[in-house]
């Protein structure tokens, strides 16, 4: 794949910088140029370049948490707290939806983010034989 190609598929918001050919015909106006004038005697040359604000949005991704019948729920506090930065109060309310629901939400993070943390809860819930499972599915 080109980079053209990958240009092509990158959503863009308003915001981000971005530069971009500006044709001769669409330049400034001679009221405008440099100190020569810029008119048709104008010694400039070179591609006129504008900026346009420009922001990129990253995609984002849910990570969650599923109940099981196994994993105490003070572990699963612990995580909640240690992984996701939770107070302990808010980590008491998380993992008590999911205890009832089956399963919750621990956060929106972009795609490195999300898989940091999925990897960090799997390992700590393995090193410590725990079945908990987390996950993370496209906003
Ligand atoms: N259901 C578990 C229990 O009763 C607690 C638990 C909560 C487990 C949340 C996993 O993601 C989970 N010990």
């Amino acid at each position: 794949m080109t980079d053209i190609d990958l240009l092509a598929m990158t959503d863009e918001a308003p915001g981000a910088l971005r530069l971009e050919p500006v044709p001769a015909w669409a330049g400034p106006k001679e009221d405008d140029a440099g100190k020569d004038g810029g008119g048709k005697n104008s010694t400039e040359t070179g591609t006129i370049t504008k900026t346009r604000p420009k922001t990129k949005r990253p995609n984002l991704y849910r990570v969650l948490l599923l109940n099981d019948d196994y994993t105490p729920m003070e572990f699963v506090v612990l995580v909640l707290q240690d992984v996701f930065n939770k107070s302990r109060e808010e980590a008491m309310r998380i993992m008590l939806h999911v205890h009832q629901k089956g399963v919750g939400e621990c956060g929106v993070y972009p795609y490195e983010v999300a898989e940091t943390k999925v990897t960090r809860v799997m390992d700590t819930a393995r090193k410590n034989q725990h079945p908990l499972q987390c996950v993370m599915e496209k906003q």
